[in-house]
Order: structure tokens, then C-alpha cells, then sequence
């Protein structure tokens, strides 16, 4: 199986972010992360890890915004030249509602208007991971119209969380969101979505198209991040009403309540009959996961593998979340094993 994977992605390492209650704590995702999965490659026999091709900014200028990008390519330079006292990471902390606010000039307020959390923190070398991981999930997603049967993007930082013009949840570009767009130029595409958090990014991304099936599995937004998409009533807009699925879970969640829910967005996905498979996949559903309330464990993984695979249609397989950095390499190859 191919896995594209960049080392681009080394030099995005925020210094910490902040969780609920102003606690600074270090950032989860980090490039660790990569290490342990990339150990884990080097002990089986079927993993080819390879360089992504650079395909340029169309694809990605496809799905995001250009003003948007622009932010992300430029912000840290405009940052260093603020009189903020401490520059070690740009993060602002006032955000926009989102009741059609004007774009302020400044450089706090864009980074406002384009962040949704304080976990999208940027410094020197995060515009260049995110390209680099968009190029991860473009190339897996040309490997599989070459004929391979799966391919594996092996991307840092994630995307989901990230919509077509805002950064959030330590995502920045939209990586699967990207590659699926790339596809649906070929052939009818379903997005599947199994990280722990709602792919809100993803959502809002597609939400109103019918030649990209979106579905995601996730803990309940009532009590869970990002609080504000995830929720079942929401099935799409316009065109798209009817080919956006969303599956809120309980917190407590174990293999046999997720497979039955993972079997309702397959047998959706089957009746779609889609000619490509994206999966963002997200490691954080795993039981002994830090940021995780749901307790599927790395038997559970491999067998989401096996059900996805199952529906023989080629997919491509985007890394997303994950934060138990010692269990990351066995859970992405249980998955991974299945679909190869
Ligand atoms: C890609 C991805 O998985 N992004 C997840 C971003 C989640 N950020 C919200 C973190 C909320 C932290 N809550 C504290 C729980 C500590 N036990
Ligand atoms: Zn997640």
C-alpha cells in the first residue's frame, strides 16, 4: 500500500495550546504523532512510504477560500511584526460570530475572523505542513485512480475542522475535503468520517453538493467539540439535501454500538454506489484515547477496517486525529491492514 507522507509537516510545532478554562497545555498534535506511526510502517512488509507530488495551489484554491489562504501563508510574518509581547505562537483571543461580520484589516482581527478555537495555532512552519499534507491526500487520491486499491495519506496537521474559509481543531487546510474534491472531477465520491469529532469543516464543505456524499460518525456535539455541526438533523441544503449524514454517538460508546452505526452509514453508502471511498480517519475514537469519549478499541479498528473494505470500492485514507501517541502505530495499522 502507498503512504504518502511529507517531512514537512516537523517544523508545525505550536508550543501549546489552550483548553477550556485558560489552561496552556502542550500541544497534542505534535509531530510525535507521525514518529509512532512511521515506526509502526517500518515493522510490516506492505507499507511504501513515499513522497507526495506538489500539485500546485488549484486543488486546494478548489475548496478554500484565497483570502483565506492568503491569512495562512502571510500571518506568520504580519505576527512577528505586531507588539504582541509573546510571539511564540499566533493565536488570537477574540473570535467573529459568524453574523456576517466585516473582515478587519489588522492582523489579530483576520486571525479572529479565521480561526474558530484556540487550537489552530500558527507558527514559521505551519503553511508549509498544510500544503505539504494536502499533497499527501492529492497524491493518494491519484494513486487510486491509477488503480491501486487504497492508498494512505499520512497527513499532519489534519483537516476536517477546517471549512472552506476558517482553521479549528488543529486543522488548517482540508486535506480528505481536497482530495474528495480532486475525485468527484472523475466519478461520484462518498466521504466517510470516522474521527472522534465531528468533520464540521467537512460538512460545511459539501453541504450543499450531491456528487460528494459526506457521513460522519462522532460524538454528540451537545457535549462534545466542535459543539456546533454534527448534530442528525443536519442532512444538507439546496442540491445536498439528503447527501450529508450525521451519526452523533454517546459518550461510553463500545465496538458493538459503533459497528451498528458504522453499518447504517455503509449500507448509505453502498445505496450511493460511489466509484471512490474517502476516509478521513481519525484515531481518537480509540478507548484509551486523552481527548476521546468513546471506547472503540484497536480489535474494533481493525474491524471498521474490514466493513469499510467491504464495500470494494478504491479509497483513499486521510489521517486526521489520534492522540495516544503510544497506541497511534498498532491502531493505524489495524485499520490500514484491512484495506491494503
Ligand atoms: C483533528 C482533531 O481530532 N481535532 C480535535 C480538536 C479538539 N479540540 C478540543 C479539545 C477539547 C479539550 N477538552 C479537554 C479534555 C481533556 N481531558
Ligand atoms: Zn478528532
Amino acid at each position: 500500500m502507498k503512504v504518502y507522507y511529507s517531512e514537512a509537516h516537523r517544523k508545525h510545532e505550536p508550543p501549546f495550546e489552550v483548553f477550556d478554562g485558560g489552561l496552556r497545555v502542550p500541544y497534542l498534535e505534535n509531530p510525535d504523532r507521525m514518529d509512532r506511526i512511521l515506526e509502526a510502517f517500518r515493522e510490516v512488509d506492505w507499507a511504501e512510504v513515499t513522497e507526495p507530488a506538489d500539485f500546485g495551489l488549484d486543488p486546494i484554491y478548489a475548496v478554500h477560500d484565497k483570502d483565506y489562504l492568503d491569512f495562512l501563508a502571510s500571518s506568520w510574518t504580519e505576527w512577528l511584526a505586531t507588539d504582541s509581547r509573546d510571539k511564540s505562537t499566533l493565536l488570537p483571543a477574540t473570535f467573529a460570530l459568524r453574523r456576517h461580520p466585516q473582515k478587519p484589516a489588522s492582523l489579530l482581527g483576520r486571525a479572529g475572523y479565521y480561526m474558530m478555537d484556540l487550537s489552530a495555532c500558527i507558527v514559521e512552519g505551519t503553511y508549509q505542513a498544510a500544503l505539504a499534507a494536502a499533497n499527501c491526500a492529492l497524491s493518494a487520491a491519484e494513486a487510486v485512480t491509477n488503480g491501486e486499491r487504497s492508498a494512505f495519506a499520512l497527513c499532519r496537521p489534519p483537516g476536517h475542522h477546517a471549512g472552506k474559509d476558517y482553521a479549528g481543531g488543529y486543522c488548517f487546510i482540508n486535506n480528505a475535503s481536497v482530495a474528495a474534491n480532486w475525485l468527484s472531477a472523475k466519478g461520484k465520491v462518498a466521504l466517510l468520517d470516522i474521527d472522534y469529532h465531528c468533520g464540521n469543516g467537512t460538512q460545511d464543505i459539501f453541504f450543499e453538493r450531491e456528487d460528494v456524499l459526506t457521513i460522519s460518525l462522532h460524538a454528540d456535539p451537545n457535549f462534545e467539540y466542535p459543539y456546533f455541526a454534527g448534530y442528525a438533523e443536519e442532512r444538507g441544503k439546496g442540491k445536498g439535501l439528503g447527501f450529508h449524514h450525521n451519526f452523533p454517538l454517546p459518550a461510553g460508546t463500545d465496538d458493538a454500538a459503533y459497528l451498528n452505526a458504522l453499518d447504517l452509514a455503509l449500507a448509505l453508502i453502498r445505496e450511493f454506489q460511489p466509484e471512490y471511498l474517502v476516509v478521513s480517519a481519525g484515531m481518537d475514537i480509540y478507548a484509551e484515547d486523552p481527548l476521546g469519549k468513546i471506547k472503540v478499541t484497536t480489535q474494533g479498528i481493525k474491524e471498521i477496517g474490514r466493513r469499510v473494505a467491504s464495500l470494494a470500492v478504491p479509497a483513499v485514507i486521510v489521517m486526521e486525529g489520534g492522540y495516544n501517541n503510544e497506541a497511534l502505530g498498532r491502531n493505524v495499522i489495524g485499520l490500514l491492514g484491512e484495506l491494503k
